[in-house]
């Protein structure tokens, strides 16, 4: 799949829709999901253009992956999840639900949740 440079989180990376965001640094973005499904519902997407995580594992250089990983740790660190636990979520394609064609990981916490897996 071609990545699509008019989907909604490339629009906020190249800051062309505003949001409120909670980390940057050279390999990530986290900023609030509009449409949060817990206390705490950060997206943490890379600057590279990825459509998804099997795109990203696929052909992200090591080192995009490792600061990619560090920030989606460090993010859940600073909104004080780390410890009482979180869920990291990432849909791939059509049948999981991906809505939006740039890699995102969703982290979720700040209450007790189910343990679901699908
Ligand atoms: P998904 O994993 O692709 O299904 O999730 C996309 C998420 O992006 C979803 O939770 C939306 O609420 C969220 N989102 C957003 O935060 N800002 C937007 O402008 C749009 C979607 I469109």
């Amino acid at each position: 799949m071609n990545y699509d440079d008019k989907n909604i989180f490339a629009k906020i990376l190249r800051g062309e829709i505003p949001t409120k965001t909670v980390y940057e640094d050279e390999y990530a973005l986290a900023f609030p999901d509009i449409n949060p499904q817990a206390p705490v519902h950060i997206l943490v997407i890379p600057k590279g253009r990825y459509v998804s995580a099997a795109d990203f594992g696929a052909t992200a250089s090591p080192e995009e992956i490792t600061g990619f990983y560090r920030a989606v740790s460090h993010v859940a660190k600073q909104l004080g999840v780390e410890d009482s636990g979180y869920r990291i979520i990432c849909n791939i394609g059509p049948d999981s639900q991906q809505m939006v064609p740039h890699f995102h990981v969703h982290i979720l916490g700040g209450h007790k949740m189910g343990h679901v897996l699908a």
